[in-house]
């Protein structure tokens, strides 16, 4: 199967429910407005729409509040959705939620369950053109990586780990592919991307960094305009939204979507 780290046909995302504002959060702050937060999801929505993709929207889960976080309970690529187990308690059924709504979309012969016996987030894997990163962090364990090496590898890609600083919620808090060579990351974290070339988002900015490469853009949260200036001197083209209710409850633009060609 064709493999893109940045060409993508489909996303699935979940809308915010009335419940947001109970959503897991490191340190204490405002609480995310419900409906301010549906109107930015819809213009993430159109946003991924634009590209050409054809998006999935499901429906809010109020029973879990962080579920609009959909990249988190799965991993999509190679043609599979790999059913994670997310490493927050009150997380954890979510990925009852997202196989059924990945078996929708990919059939259940392409909807493979990670073994119990560890944790892994979607939020801390990065999946380049020919390898999948995993960075270590609270919600992602060692022996969850183990686990999920195998699968990975039998679809062809290598996996390769890493560490997330624990100031940092999960790996892709900090870093993001922007084209099959280039990785933004930041500055804690740009070290560690051995072949490839890394540009590193501007002290100060960090919260810039949890953007996405979706097909011809780059969708990044607005407010930073460093991180714009020297993304679009790159040659990106890009598209700003407003994640700030997002951001109320540690979230970004790439954990509010799973992206995946098919
Ligand atoms: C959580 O702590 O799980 C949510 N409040 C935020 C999850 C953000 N997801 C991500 O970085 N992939």
């Amino acid at each position: 199967m064709q493999h893109s780290s940045y060409l993508f046909t489909h996303a699935v995302t979940r809308q915010p429910g009335q419940s947001i504002a109970g959503g897991l959060r490191a340190s204490d702050g405002a609480d995310p407005d419900a409906a301010k937060f549906l109107k930015a999801h819809g213009d993430y929505v159109t946003a991924l729409r634009a590209t050409g993709a054809a998006v999935t929207v499901l429906p809010p889960l109020e029973a879990y509040p962080d579920s609009v976080f959909v990249e988190d309970p799965a991993l999509c690529v190679m043609g599979k959705a790999i059913i994670l187990r997310p490493g927050a308690a009150s997380r954890f059924g979510e990925r009852d939620a997202a196989r059924d709504a990945l078996v929708e979309v990919f059939g259940a012969e392409n909807v493979i369950d990670l073994p119990a016996g560890g944790i892994v987030d979607g939020g801390d894997i990065l999946v380049t053109k020919t390898e999948v990163l995993v960075g270590l962090s609270a919600r992602t364990d060692q022996a969850g990586v183990d686990l999920l090496r195998p699968i990975v590898e039998g679809l062809g890609l290598s996996l390769r780990i890493l560490n997330t600083p624990s100031h940092i919620l999960h790996f892709k808090t900090g870093c993001a592919i922007l084209d099959d060579e280039t990785v933004f990351a930041v500055a804690d974290l740009a070290d560690c991307f051995e072949g490839y070339k890394v540009i590193v988002c501007p002290n100060g900015e960090e919260p810039a960094a949890n953007l996405i490469r979706f097909n011809d853009k780059v969708f990044c949260a607005d407010g930073f305009p460093k991180t714009h200036r020297i993304l679009a001197d790159a040659g990106y083209d890009l598209l700003l939204l407003d994640v700030r209710e997002a951001a109320k409850v540690d979230g970004g633009l790439s954990c509010m979507s799973l992206r995946f060609s098919l």
